[in-house]
């Protein structure tokens, strides 16, 4: 296996020499960069398992590495750090996420190592281990597992249904997100197999609980790359059939970055979904580029608040007027909708308040497997299926 590289580029030495410690303490052998020349001339040599990008250097700037990554198509993950605001830091990260790279956070300057050493450390985990040969394993060896994050009413209480979403656990590994293995799904064609599989078990384990009378909504998530198949809708409708599922108790979610590529593929898809009785929810909504035509043109019941905005909703001036903003336009288009990240009861209370329908978040229930969730229910589920609030 070959040695993780981290590349660190910014004009000031002494940051490079301080993760460049860092990087060597946890196993990566490091490159720095001064300014765009010596970048250039170091990603043309190897190409970085890691990159960590100051946004100033000297008179050049990050932003112009970004571009040139996106050209060369470069898939490793990239933290970026400022010392300039937030939001210069959050836009130049939707920009490289635009651009189609792998952006892995955006932390500020001076920087916090401790924030810092997690993320190389688990990087250089994931970078040893996920690869083709050990994702095509997993598949076959059933290392993945779906969790399920409890979605709830902010009008009545009642639980209406859960998240499912993927993970994989390998045997001598830490768990391992999505978005550390997805891309590389995609790119390796193994998307298809693997949504599903997430979709049978997502559909078995919604059985289960329509066997026990629970009136429950199961949400799956698409990705984008699958609104290029035209047969997806006959091919999950063989699959609601074998399993006996009522289709009006399952949700797709879509992200809005499906509408940048073939968009008369997807309405094709989305609309056949619908007819067929699935619903479908425009998932991490406000985080992208879509505009409302697309709104306007497809057939979303349902609008996911992307948990950016919700998780500073109790302080967060613009925030709160974004959340505003998107709750009044979904109802406006007579659409639901659903609040991501609720991490506590004054949140739950405040987006109650706004008019929000329903909420999903860490403070009802984090994902969980399949056998965790049937506890959390027993625990946090009255007999009406009510949420019963935390003391
Ligand atoms: O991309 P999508 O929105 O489908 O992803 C949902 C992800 O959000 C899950 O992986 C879940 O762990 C995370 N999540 C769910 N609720 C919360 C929350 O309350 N806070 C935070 N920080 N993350 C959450
Ligand atoms: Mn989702």
């Amino acid at each position: 296996m070959e040695e993780p590289k981290l590349l660190v580029v910014d004009d000031d030495a002494a940051i490079g020499e301080l993760l460049g410690d860092l990087g060597e303490t946890c196993g990566y052998s490091v490159d720095k960069a001064l300014n765009v020349k010596e970048f250039n001339q170091l990603y043309k040599e190897s190409t970085p398992t890691l990159i960590i990008l100051d946004l100033s250097i000297g008179e050049e700037d990050g932003i112009e590495i970004l571009r040139f990554l996106s050209k060369v198509q470069c898939k490793s993950p990239i933290i970026l750090m400022s010392g300039h605001e937030e939001k210069v830091r959050s836009t130049a990260f939707r920009l490289g996420e635009e651009y189609g790279l792998n952006m892995l956070t955006h932390v500020e300057k001076p920087i916090d190592l401790q924030k810092i050493k997690p993320l190389l450390e688990q990087n250089k985990r994931n970078s040893t281990f996920i690869n083709s040969e050990s994702l095509k394993r997993a598949l076959k060896e059933f290392e993945f597992e779906l969790y399920y994050q409890p979605l709830i009413s902010l009008k009545s209480r009642e639980l209406l249904g859960a998240e499912a979403l993927l993970r994989w656990q390998p045997k001598n590994h830490p768990l391992i997100l999505p978005d550390a293995f997805v891309p590389l799904a995609e790119e390796i064609g193994l998307v298809i197999p693997l949504t599903e599989w997430v979709i049978e078990q997502a559909f078995s384990q919604l059985a289960v609980w329509s066997k026990k009378n629970l009136a429950m909504k199961i949400h799956i998530n698409l990705s984008p790359k699958l609104l290029n198949i035209l047969t997806l809708p006959d091919q999950i409708t063989v699959l609601s059939k074998k399993h006996e599922i009522d289709n009006n108790s399952v949700c797709f979610e879509v992200t809005e970055s499906f509408a940048m590529n073939k968009p008369r593929t997807a309405t094709d898809i989305l609309t056949r979904l619908r007819l067929k009785g699935f619903s479908l929810s425009l998932d991490d909504f406000g985080t992208g580029y879509s505009s409302l035509v697309e709104l306007y043109r497809l057939p979303f019941r349902q609008l996911k608040i992307d948990k950016m905005f919700v998780l500073k909703i109790l302080e967060d001036q613009e925030c709160i007027n974004i959340v505003h903003s998107i709750i009044q336009l979904a109802h406006n288009l007579n659409m639901e909708v659903v609040a991501e990240g609720i991490e506590s009861r004054e949140a739950f209370d405040k987006l109650e308040k706004m008019g929000c329908d329903s909420a999903q978040g860490f403070y009802m229930g984090r994902p969980m497997p399949a056998s965790d969730f049937d506890r959390w229910m027993v625990q946090n589920i009255d007999k009406q299926q009510k949420f019963i609030h935390k003391k």
